[in-house]
This record gives C-alpha cells, sequence and structure tokens, in this order.
C-alpha cells in the first residue's frame, strides 16, 4: 500500500500504519494502560511428592556433563519461558555421592537452598561452602563456581536465580572454567568466620561491595534466630519473618534477589495483601496453606510455591507444630527502582 492510497479510509490507515511499525496509542490503551499489575505467571505449586520422583529418577536417567543435574521450575503460565515467575527461576538440583558439577561462571546470581542432605558444597570463588539441610548458601554474579559432593549421602537443594530478570534486560553472559573445577584458594568456612558472628567485624577488613561478604547462613542460627522471637507480635502479613541481610550494609544479601524466612505458630493465620514484584517459596518445616487470589495451595516440606506480583495472598499454619517457609523475591530491584507497593484488602 502508498501512503495516498492509506490515508483514504481509517481502515487503511491503520493497517498501513501497522505495516509501518506504528501503533496508535488509542488501539492499544484497553489492553496495555491497566489500572493495576497484569502477570502472566501464575501461582502454582509444584508438590515435593512429584518433585522427589522426578529427581531420583534424573539421577539414573541423566548423568552430571557439562551441565547441572538441576530440573527447571517453568511457570505454567509463561508459554515455555525459562523462569518460575517473571523474574525469577526456580529449579530443584540434586547431586549423588562422588558427582562433581563443572564449574562456570553466570550474570545472573545465584542462591542455594539446601532440602535434602548433607555434605556436598559449592565452591565460589575458591572457597568450599559446605552445604547442610536449610542452610542458603549464596552464589553471586560473575563468580566462579562448581559443586561437589564428598560426602555419602544425595544432596538435594533448591537453587533460585534472577535469570529471567537478567534476560529481560539483556545482559545475560555465561561462560565455562576451562577445567572442571576452579582452584580452592581459602579455607572451608573462612566467609562464616569473618562476617557470621553476631554483631562483630573484622576490622582490617576494608572492602564493602553491594554483595555479602557472608555466603553460607547456617539454618541451625537461623532457626534459634526464629524461635527467639516466637513471642513477639511479628508481622500480620508474614508472621517472624526474617530477611538474610549483608552483615556490613544491613541491606539485602545480593542486590537482585531478596531471602527470607518465616515463621507461622500453630493455629497462626495472616492476613492476606498485594506487593508488587514476584517470590518463590520453598516450606522448611511443618504443614500449611497458602491462597493466592482464591486458589488454595496445600502444602508440606519442601513443596515450592510460585507467588505472582499483586496477587492477594495469605499465608495459615495448618498443623500442630511450627511451619517455616523460606522464600527468594526480586524486591530489591522493586525498592532499588521505587516500584515496591503492598496493599492489604
Ligand atoms: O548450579 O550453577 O538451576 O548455573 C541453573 C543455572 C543451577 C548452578 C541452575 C545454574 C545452576
Ligand atoms: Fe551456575
Amino acid at each position: 500500500m502508498n501512503a495516498p492510497d492509506a490515508f483514504k479510509s481509517p481502515e487503511a490507515f491503520h493497517q498501513y500504519i501497522h505495516e509501518q511499525h506504528m501503533h496508535g496509542l488509542w488501539e492499544i490503551s484497553g489492553s496495555q494502560n491497566t489500572p493495576l499489575p497484569t502477570p502472566e505467571a501464575v501461582p502454582h505449586l509444584w508438590p515435593w511428592s512429584l518433585m522427589e520422583q522426578v529427581v531420583r529418577q534424573s539421577c539414573v536417567t541423566v548423568p552430571v556433563g557439562n551441565d547441572r543435574r538441576a530440573m527447571q521450575l517453568y511457570n505454567p503460565g509463561l508459554g515455555g519461558r525459562w523462569a518460575t515467575t517473571n523474574t525469577l527461576i526456580a529449579a530443584v538440583q540434586v547431586l549423588m555421592p562422588t558427582e562433581v558439577a563443572r564449574a562456570h561462571r553466570h550474570s545472573p546470581a545465584a542462591i542455594r537452598f539446601i532440602m535434602e542432605g548433607n555434605g556436598a558444597y559449592t565452591a565460589v570463588e575458591g572457597e568450599r561452602l559446605m552445604m547442610k539441610k536449610g542452610d542458603l548458601v549464596l552464589t553471586p554474579k560473575w563468580q566462579w563456581h562448581d559443586h561437589g559432593n564428598e560426602g555419602n549421602e544425595t544432596v538435594v537443594w533448591m537453587d533460585g536465580l534472577d535469570v529471567p530478570l537478567v534476560k529481560m534486560l539483556d545482559a545475560f553472559f555465561f561462560e565455562r572454567y576451562p577445567e572442571v573445577t576452579a582452584p580452592t584458594t581459602r579455607p572451608v568456612g573462612n566467609s562464616q568466620a569473618l562476617y557470621g558472628n553476631a554483631g562483630v567485624m573484622p576490622t582490617w577488613v576494608k572492602r564493602q561491595d553491594a554483595i555479602s561478604p557472608l555466603m553460607v547462613y547456617s539454618y541451625d542460627k537461623v532457626r534459634e534466630a526464629l524461635h527467639a522471637l516466637r513471642d513477639e507480635e511479628g508481622s500480620p502479613y508474614e508472621g517472624i519473618a526474617l530477611e538474610y541481610t549483608h552483615p556490613q550494609t544491613g541491606g539485602p544479601a545480593l542486590p537482585t534477589i531478596g531471602n527470607r524466612i518465616q515463621m507461622l505458630r500453630p493455629g497462626e493465620k495472616l492476613k492476606p495483601r498485594r506487593v508488587t514484584g514476584s517470590s518463590v517459596f520453598c516450606v522448611v518445616e511443618g504443614s500449611g496453606r497458602t491462597v493466592i487470589d482464591g486458589k488454595v495451595f496445600d502444602w508440606v516440606p519442601n513443596d515450592i510455591l510460585a507467588l505472582p506480583s499483586w496477587a492477594l495472598h495469605h499465608h495459615e499454619n495448618t498443623g500442630k507444630g511450627e511451619a517455616v517457609l523460606f522464600s527468594i523475591n526480586d524486591r530489591p530491584v522493586l525498592e532499588k527502582l521505587e516500584l515496591y507497593r503492598e496493599a492489604a484488602e
């Protein structure tokens, strides 16, 4: 179509502008100028009863080669995107005794939350970080890392990465280390010895990055912290909720991924609210229920649950003991960009 013909009727005009890769705001306003966020990701729960079987079978079917044996949890609403929520990917990774997962690095940041077993490690920038059930282990962006299991238990953990966010920003880089493992340059326990002690800090360390220098947050200590607070009121929306913080700044442990743990006491039913940004929960202890936009998700330990942005949600403890939830979120990003909001009903 040439321009003079196109300008003869409104229909022809619109066809013409589309051919020229233009759209009038009046055409898209109804679908795009939405009063509220309209996430494509849906709330979804991956039950441990299912994941356990799949993960066990992956040990038989798939050797650990160049790639990790990590089952990526794809959100059913995201049409096959490598994403559990709009910004986060969660996966369940398994490593059997004697196995080694090849060293590499990438621009997305990662966390590991240990679901089952003890005795594997993630080596990050020369330090072996030993994994124990319930521990949080950081793998900040662009740091060389490999995983190994020199113990005698099969170890399973949840990976959490900001891959979809980094992909969206076209800032994704990935590199394999020339050898299977990167050299160890620091003793086991070094980052915890330096930065993991209550309120004291080495005076000779001048360096301070946006990334936490504490690389392992042990569940022994975190659990103790939760229980010490069990008689506090806590948050009406999150219960006794604790953020894993950067020991030098008090900010989030990683610049792009927030990490939280929350305890719901027996009988505790939290209030519903919405927040901008998405989260992925991993059940640590107990049993309960999360209701998201009217949909009920009953959970038990090691279930993983995706919570999209601005969905109305609340948690409740339906079991006899305490219930504990670990979660990752993209809130540090939203807060830095001043896009974080919350609204209670
Ligand atoms: O173990 O380093 O689930 O690089 C996805 C990408 C795990 C890992 C994943 C990764 C890793
Ligand atoms: Fe990795």
